[in-house]
């Protein structure tokens, strides 16, 4: 039986294979062209290691053979949590090639996430690392396994006494090398590739199912707008499973391009820059937070980031401060990125003006964007409304969610993401804010990102984040998180850059917060839910 999931209507599946935009091609596809004619370049580096499209592809089929002599079969489904290396894409690659759908978790996610992607996947397989801290000796996983009788297989990414280790599989002599094995399991390419992890404000992850024939197309139309080619060297600084450096263009667009990968183990900025000057890198991707640190270790450093052209930005709101310091400091294009694991992706085009100002434009003429307002009508060109889309790549429901399903898709299939946007005559998007994290305070309503803004014109302030706290009297209030750079500033002084600014007094933010650093997601993003909790504190 194949997994289930929310399929396109018929007629849409109809439209989208006559346009062109799915090709009926599985995922594995892009190594299989690039074995045919490129298969002696590097396609990813990691540390010391460094493999070919070749050898990539032949170890992936390694491990899907032995995981196939394991009894791991087309259908089933797959935890999958590795920190960025080059065997998340083996793993990646092998699973495809079976038919086995995985969800990634992130490195950073503990038992909390671990537990509840078990319990509503059941799955067989089991890929961990022993230097998790939840997969350092065998409690957890029996546990795991008592909850959950589905657990089958566990591969473990190094020795350890509970598992076979994956390296032994991919580098012992036992294991022949087979090129091209026919699985009989090969999928087809409208069924479940694997999944994405939403990355919804509040609560657990949702799982997102993602079929070869979306994500291969908005991996194809990412390569084509971003402009990679085979002398692309794309650095991934960001958690590798994370859907930005995945599929916007990421690493699949790299492999689509048939250019190279370099894996960084963390967006640390003297570790990339060291990377960067040795690899030679030309692009990269990166969330707000990660920038700041760039700009401000760069100085020191700019002989190493010669070599970069592109850095791509995404995942939250960029300041245009901060955008604008850029090419200035590092010494690259930026294009804005925003994206979303359940589908749309937006770029910035190069223009100079719109890359500071705007997050981007629907990569693809097939993206459907309305920007509505409560009632779910649209608002006039450059109102600020809710963003709500579907389209070839932009998935139809959550895995197993009925209910929540109800509330994030309109009747016509359009998905609500939550955020709040202005869209311009032509189609470039602004996001504003989220829906949930927009400060009522008396009778003002504040648009969180235009204070945010205004605070990072202050040379002291290197980061910071508004959020809102519930107040009897004025229904809510606000507190200012800052990280500084090396000054030291008073709350009055930023008070008074502020209203310098033209913000009204009754906008200040009631309190201020000094951090030396910001609590953050596992993708590196602000973790805004974290400072809530901060802020009932202070206030
Ligand atoms: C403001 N908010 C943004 C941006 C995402 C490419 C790039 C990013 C993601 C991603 C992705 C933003 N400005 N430039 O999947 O392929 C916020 C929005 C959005 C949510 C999605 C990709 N770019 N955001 O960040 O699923 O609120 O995907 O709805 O993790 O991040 O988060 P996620």
């Amino acid at each position: 039986m194949s997994i289930a999931y929310s399929r396109w209507p018929k007629n849409f599946e109809e439209a989208y294979r006559k346009a062109g935009y799915w090709s009926d091609e599985p995922l594995t596809q892009m190594i299989e062209d690039q074995v045919e004619s490129n298969p002696n370049s590097v396609a990813i580096i990691d540390g010391e290691r460094q493999v070919t499209y070749l050898e990539l592809d032949q170890m992936a089929n390694t491990l899907a053979i032995y995981l196939d002599q394991q009894g791991v079969k087309r259908f089933d489904t797959a935890l999958v949590q590795l920190p960025n290396c080059l065997e998340f894409y083996v793993t990646y690659f092998a699973l495809l090639k079976l038919g086995v759908a995985a969800v990634n978790a992130f490195f950073h996610q503990q038992a909390l996430e671990i537990s509840a992607y078990v319990e509503q996947l059941a799955p067989s397989l089991l890929i961990v690392s022993p230097e998790h801290e939840l997969f350092a000796n065998q409690e957890f996983v029996s546990g795991l396994k008592t909850a959950s009788t589905s657990i089958e297989t566990i591969l473990s990414l190094k020795a350890c006494d509970y598992a076979v280790s994956m390296q032994d599989i991919l580098y012992s002599a036992d294991h022949k090398i087979i090129e091209n094995p026919s699985f009989d399991q090969a999928s087809d390419a409208d069924e479940v590739a694997f999944f994405q992890l939403s990355s919804g404000s509040t609560g657990l992850s949702k799982l997102i199912p993602r079929t070869h024939n979306d994500y291969l197309y908005s991996v194809r139309k990412s390569v084509e707008v971003c402009g990679l080619d085979q002398d692309t060297r794309y650095l991934c600084a960001l958690p590798i499973q994370h859907n930005f450096p995945m599929s916007s263009p990421g690493a699949l667009g790299v492999f689509y391009a048939g250019a190279t990968l370099i894996i960084a183990q963390s967006s640390e900025p003297i570790h990339c820059f060291e990377l960067i000057s040795k690899h030679q890198v030309n692009m990269t991707a990166l969330v707000p937070p990660a920038v700041a640190l760039w700009l401000d270790a760069a100085p020191e450093h700019q002989a190493k980031l010669k070599s970069l052209k592109l850095l791509q930005v995404g995942g939250a709101s960029f300041a245009e401060a901060q955008a604008r310091l850029v090419s200035q400091v590092l010494g690259c294009q930026l294009q804005q990125v925003f994206g979303m694991a359940e589908g749309l992706v937006n770029y910035t085009r190069l223009d100079e003006e719109l890359n500071y100002t705007t997050q981007g434009r629907p990569m693809s003429e097939a993206d459907e964007v309305r920007v509505v307002n409560q009632a779910c009508q649209e608002v006039a060109v450059g109102q600020i409304g809710m963003l709500m889309t579907r389209g070839p790549y932009t998935f139809r429901g959550y895995f197993n969610s009925p209910e929540y399903n109800q509330s994030s898709f309109d009747a016509e299939g359009f998905y609500c993401s939550g955020d709040l946007v202005q869209q311009d005559a032509l189609g470039n998007i602004k996001v504003v804010g989220r829906v949930n994290e927009q400060i009522k305070r008396g009778h003002e309503t504040l648009a969180l990102h235009e204070v945010e803004n205004l605070l990072l014109k202050h040379e002291a302030i290197s980061q910071v984040a508004l959020v809102a706290v519930p107040d009897a009297e004025l229904g809510e209030k606000s507190c200012a998180f800052l990280v500084l750079k090396n000054k030291d500033i008073k709350p009055l002084v930023i008070r008074k850059h502020l209203v310098s600014l033209g913000i009204g007094k009754d906008s200040l933010p009631d309190a201020f917060q000094f951090l030396s650093n910001m609590p953050l997601t596992p993708v590196g993003k602000i973790d805004k839910q974290a400072l809530k909790t901060q802020a009932l504190k202070v206030i």
